[in-house]
């Protein structure tokens, strides 16, 4: 109990940002409490632990506050040297690992961003640039961690595979709002065999939300979006 009260998440159920911390910390076996935040009214504690971005995840170790979900997975790892290791232990490889992240990051959830709250010319080149990105991501990963199996991690699942995998239930979320299938077996081999591998994890079962909430979440978010735009 005392440990539990060490580790406090600070998240939004939606969030695969969150869910990659909640992975994390499951994976690793780590006690947390989980706070829910309101992000149309955030909590002055959020404020507080993350003044730069107001954002969450923060997590708040002892009482001391980290934010930014990569800086805060490197931190779980860092803190917890028990595996299953996130990263691998060679430099280099941590380092590929980390150019990785930080290309999925901007190169598909930007992108994922846009299909959501654009419409029409917008919205389809968003599609194509998501497309184009998962393409030259996979060619890089297959090159870089094709001894990793299942997973780019080896047999358990390690940061990249945090940071890709949490926004993949985003993904089946998006197909439906722009009636595409934005990765297909036919298009995407080595990303559904591993996708299958993570989807099938209990930590990922027991940490992604039902999809029709999600879904329905994210029409709310769309319709706002669309409202405010000229
Ligand atoms: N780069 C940040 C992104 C986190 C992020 O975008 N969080 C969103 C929820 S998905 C948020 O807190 N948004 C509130 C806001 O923008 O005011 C990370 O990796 O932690």
């Amino acid at each position: 109990m005392e440990e539990a009260k060490a580790v406090k998440l600070y998240g939004m159920w939606a969030s695969s940002f969150c869910m990659r911390i909640e992975m994390a910390l499951k994976l690793k076996g780590i006690p947390y409490e989980y706070v829910e935040e309101d992000l149309g009214n955030k909590s002055q504690l959020l404020l507080q632990y993350n003044p730069v971005h107001k954002m969450v995840p923060v997590l708040v170790h002892d009482g001391r506050s980290i934010a930014e979900s990569v800086v805060i997975l490197e931190y779980i790892e860092d803190t917890w040297k028990d595996p299953p290791f996130l990263l691998p232990h060679d430099p280099y490889m941590r380092a590929r690992v980390r150019f990785w992240a930080q290309f999925s990051d901007h190169a598909l959830v930007d992108h994922s961003r846009a299909i959501l709250k654009f419409k029409g010319e917008q919205q389809q080149a968003a599609i194509a640039e998501f497309r184009e990105n998962l393409r030259i991501l996979e060619e890089g990963i297959e090159k870089e961690f094709s001894g990793g199996k299942p997973f780019f991690n080896g047999k358990t699942p390690g940061l990249l595979d945090l940071v890709i995998g949490a926004s993949s239930c985003w993904h089946k979320v998006l197909d439906e709002i722009a009636g595409v299938k934005l990765i297909t077996r036919e298009n995407n081999p080595i990303v559904c065999s591993w996708l299958d591998a993570f989807w099938d994890l209990d930590v990922v079962k027991a940490t992604f939300p039902d999809h029709g909430r999600l879904t329905a979440y994210a029409r709310r978010v769309r319709e706002n979006a669309l409202a405010m735009s000229p």
